[in-house]
């Protein structure tokens, strides 16, 4: 079922897809139940990961990382949600993260942040507020210069990673009468006066992420600390979200994946009226349905990440249908998983009804699938427009 070398996968992209499935099979499997109940932060696999180097993996060597290839992610991110998509969250979540930095910071922006993130420590991107979701240039929380400094108040929701991360990339508002244009992001560190958190959120899925609001008030952030100039935060998420969505599609494709092959596995096993459920007709359509579904998902998520690492800068759309296309395969292929276990599907004593709440956030952050639609037929006009359709 899975011939990553029809991909042309690399001797190191194996190597990074046999670690994750250790680590996965391993030390991830024994807990994803437990902490989907608790709503615990896996802070014991968060260091299998950064033992394995896998925070390396988004950062160039000479800060310390692996090189920062979007295919080398993809592989991790898709073979390690196969297990928990809610515990690989903590890995990509980082990524995400880190992107305005890597992408948009200065010199000694990424000397001073990118060789503790290679080394293991957890980051995180904090655009959402209360207001501001699908319309990131509606960010409220305001930064006012004084001084050496930017004063910060306002509050972020739903931060992947709040809480646990000690590095933050925080959009803002330094003049919102221009919008787009007023928008300006930070670097604000865990333990800066007048930064704490605040809710934390209990989800569907995902469970074993944090998610947490971040409440800035009167909190004082030196100049240093801005990425990329004044007002160029919306530039700064756009190409944040253009970079980061493949992971979620990878984390979307190793859901379905992760589901199609336990109810694979559960269709040789379970026999009804004398015979293995698979040698039902009715039944292996519907496993061929979910194959095709996870095959072309693969396709695309796979293409995607080897066009940008091509060095292609016109990556919006490609990378809006990757993210879109493979979180709707993971909620169909769960949902149909669910379907194909029957009463078990329904239990928790299999992983499917944990992986179909799961699959549900991937249609949802990171830009809902509408925006996703969006980008896409903007793009698409846009290229009629310039005569390339
Ligand atoms: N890369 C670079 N520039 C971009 C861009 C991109 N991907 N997308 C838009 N821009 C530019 C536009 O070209 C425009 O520049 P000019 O003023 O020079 O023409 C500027 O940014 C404003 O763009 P636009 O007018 O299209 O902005 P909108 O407010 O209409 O919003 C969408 C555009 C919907 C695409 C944007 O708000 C978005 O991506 N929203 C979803 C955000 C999201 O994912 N939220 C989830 C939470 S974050 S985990």
């Amino acid at each position: 079922m899975d011939k990553p070398a029809d991909f042309g996968l690399t001797e190191l992209q194996l190597e990074i897809k046999n670690l994750c499935r250790e680590i996965g099979e391993k030390k991830i499997v024994p807990v994803r139940e437990k902490y989907d109940a608790e709503g615990v932060f896996p802070h014991d696999i968060v260091k299998d990961f950064a033992d394995a180097g896998l925070f390396g993996l988004f950062i160039p060597e000479q800060y310390g990382g692996m090189g920062g290839n979007t295919m080398d992610m993809v592989i991790a991110v898709e073979e390690l949600s196969k297990y928990c998509a809610g515990i690989a969250l903590s890995l990509f979540g980082t990524a995400l993260g880190t992107l305005p930095i890597l992408l948009c910071g200065n010199d000694e922006q990424k000397a001073k942040y990118l060789p503790r993130i290679a080394a293991g420590e957890i980051a995180a991107f904090a655009l959402t507020e209360a207001n501001a979701g699908s319309d990131a240039a509606g960010v409220a929380t305001t930064a006012v210069k004084d001084g050496d400094c930017y004063v910060l108040n306002g509050t972020k929701q739903w931060i992947t990673n709040g809480g646990e991360a000690k590095i933050y990339t925080v959009c803002t508002t330094t003049d919102r009468a221009k919008g787009a244009r007023g928008a300006t992001f930070f670097v604000v560190e865990d333990g800066t006066p007048g930064f704490t958190y605040g809710k934390k959120e209990n989800k569907m899925g995902i469970r074993a992420s944090s998610t947490r609001e971040l409440v800035f008030q009167d909190c004082r952030v030196p100049k240093e600390n801005v990425i990329w100039g004044e007002g160029r935060g919306f530039f700064v998420a756009m190409k944040t979200l253009d970079r980061s969505r493949p992971s979620v599609a990878a984390q979307a494709l190793g859901i379905a994946e992760g589901a199609l092959e336990c109810a694979i596995k559960y269709s040789r096993e379970r026999h009804q009226f004398g015979q293995p459920l698979n040698a039902n007709q009715g039944y292996r359509f519907m496993l061929a349905d979910m194959a095709m579904k996870v095959e072309a998902a693969k396709a695309l998520v796979y293409r995607c990440a080897q066009y940008m690492d091509s060095g292609a800068k016109d990556i919006s759309k490609i990378s809006a249908m990757a993210k879109c296309y493979a979180s709707d395969v993971a909620m169909s292929v769960t949902t149909d998983a669910v379907q194909a276990l029957g009463g078990y599907g329904y239990m928790k004593e299999y992983p499917v009804e944990k992986m179909m709440r799961d699959a549900k956030i991937t249609q949802i952050y990171e830009g809902t699938n509408q925006i996703q639609r969006d980008v896409i037929g903007r793009e698409l006009v846009k290229e009629a427009a310039a005569g390339l359709i």
